[in-house]
């Protein structure tokens, strides 16, 4: 069983379509009188893709403990034939962001089984924050940034192969997100250790393509507790700088202490071209890698809400890309998956409809209840019904979650696919 069967979706949309036209109708017409055209916005909607992680497909865990659910995938076949599935229900995720080693394998069997269930590839990851089988140097004491020459050459010649595995399934970005920092105070010296990190990604990005893009993702925190060497959004707009052209800043929405404002750092980063793109994800506390949308997304919108702002001033070379990063400790990925995407939509389709001309004049008048509330008429609008309109114009499903459940799918996968082992670690 690869896919889901079309019959399938087509009759449950069958079965949802009146109510749709009578809802999407409704809706077009409460739009007409704020002056937006309801066709324009589905078509975003309809052209918008986010990419799913590869390492999303599996459950994920926490330090404490992981709870495999059944049918977990065996291997990144596996893992791109669910992909798959959360592209052909929702159609919102079009590509697939691997992991590498995780995810190594014969790049032309990746590509045929991309082919296969209907995905492309976006960034590829890197990983110098855990040790590899057999790999000569450890990553225990830092990757690019370590003291030893030896493991930084390791960790730089790594990545080299993320950009070859990447270059023969037509990726066209490397993301690079190191655990390196220090434990302890003194144990590091920060200047010298910021010094070899920045020297190492500079023989990574020598090894770039012209065409290809490097992120660099920040994180306050964890696995290293007293110091990371790309904490935040400061440093990580430096090494873009230092980095050069190709080179640009990742934002990941759980890599910041509670409270920051992310739609601000955003905003700084489109203006300065240093704006890579996004891991999507959503938490409380920390980098709780929970689903997009879950907790904050008021949030979500207004960071969409710069996104959309610069998509319409015509901001020159801006192109971020988008990722989920989320780990599903608790529900079925797929699911998550796909809500999740749906999610980062809604934010986009919410954004679209923000009346730009009216928040410039209460802005330059210091309108600031007006300002308010002209973001808030757009987050209050209940856009689901372009949502789904743009999923069953191409062929998706009306309701994604729904067909999933009838389908049996992760029966049918459990059947085949033998129980993965629980126990400690899954973290990603
Ligand atoms: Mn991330």
């Amino acid at each position: 069983m690869s896919k889901i069967s079309t019959d399938m979706v087509g009759e449950a949309n069958s079965g949802r379509d009146k109510a749709l036209q009578a809802d999407y109708a409704a809706l077009g017409e409460h739009l007409d009188r704020r002056g937006i055209d309801i066709e324009k916005i589905t078509e975003k909607v309809a052209a918008y893709g986010v990419a799913v992680p590869s390492w999303g497909v599996g459950t994920g865990g926490t330090r404490f403990a992981r709870f495999p659910g059944p049918g977990e995938p065996r291997d990144i076949f596996d893992k791109l034939q669910d992909c798959g599935v959360i592209h052909q229900l929702t159609g919102a995720t079009p590509t697939v962001s691997l992991h590498i080693p995780w995810d190594k394998e014969d790049p032309k069997a990746l590509k045929a089984k991309g082919d296969e269930v209907g995905l492309g590839f976006d960034a590829m990851n890197s990983n110098t924050f855990s040790d590899a089988p057999g790999q000569a140097h450890s990553y225990k004491f830092g990757s690019l940034s370590h003291t030893d020459a030896a493991t930084r050459q390791q960790a730089i010649d790594h990545n080299i192969e993320c950009i070859e595995i990447g270059k023969a399934l037509g990726s066209k970005a490397l993301t690079v997100w190191v655990g390196d920092g220090s434990n302890f105070p003194g144990q590091a010296s920060f200047t010298a250790q910021f010094e070899r990190y920045l020297a190492s990604m500079k023989d990574v990005v020598k090894a770039l393509p012209s065409d290809w893009r490097i992120f660099t993702e920040h994180k306050m925190y964890e696995p290293a507790f007293y110091s990371t060497v790309v904490q935040d959004w400061g440093t990580n707009y430096m090494i873009a700088r230092e980095l050069g052209e190709q080179a640009f800043c990742l934002v990941d929405l759980g890599h910041h202490a509670p409270n920051v404002n992310i739609e601000m750092i955003v905003a700084r980063l489109i203006q300065f071209g240093k704006l890579g793109g996004f891991h999507f994800n959503d938490s409380k506390y920390g980098d709780d890698d929970l689903d997009t949308g879950s907790i904050d997304p008021y949030r979500l919108f207004l960071v969409f809400n710069e996104l959309v702002d610069a998509e319409q001033r015509g901001v020159k070379g801006f192109d971020p890309a988008h990722m989920l990063d989320q780990s599903h400790n608790v529900t079925d990925p797929i699911e998550s998956l796909m809500q999740s995407a749906m999610e980062v939509q809604r934010a986009y389709a919410q954004a679209l409809l923000v009346d730009r001309k009216a928040l410039a004049h209460h802005q330059q008048t210091n309108d600031a209840l007006m300002a308010s509330q002209t973001l808030k008429s757009a987050f209050r609008t209940d856009v689901e019904p372009i949502l789904a309109m743009a999923r069953r114009n191409k062929g998706a499903a009306i309701d994604p979650i729904g067909v999933y459940r009838r389908s049996g799918y992760r029966n049918a996968v459990a059947a085949i696919r033998p129980a993965s082992a629980g126990g400690s670690g899954g973290i990603v």
